[in-house]
């Protein structure tokens, strides 16, 4: 999509500077979070869900006990990491509780 073109290596490791956590893998930007217990990282895993709803762009989240497994692509840029997905991670940053 010209609207939202695949982002440089260079420009997702600029991205990442101001960033805590994510790393860029595989085309796509990643991040681990880890809670005191099941309870807390599902609350979280529902308000990625919500951020991602109300975004329209959709995150692969997974689950095992108190971690959340977060991966942002692009799909409509061929899963390609892009703009969208670097402020999908700033947005699900400034609500975690978590580092
Ligand atoms: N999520 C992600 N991660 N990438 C997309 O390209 C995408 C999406 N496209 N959510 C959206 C939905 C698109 O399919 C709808 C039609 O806007």
């Amino acid at each position: 999509m010209t609207q939202n073109p695949a982002l440089s290596a260079a420009e997702i490791e600029d991205a990442l500077q101001s960033l805590s956590g994510w790393v860029h893998e595989d085309d796509t930007l990643v991040k681990l979070f880890e809670f005191s217990n099941f309870r807390e990282a599902i609350s979280f895993l529902v308000r990625v869900a919500f951020e991602a709803e109300a975004r329209d762009h959709h995150p692969e989240i997974s689950n095992v006990y108190n971690r959340v497994n977060v991966a942002l692509t692009t799909h409509d840029a061929g899963n390609r990491v892009t703009g969208q997905d670097v402020e999908l991670a700033r947005a699900i940053d400034s609500f975690s509780w978590v580092e």
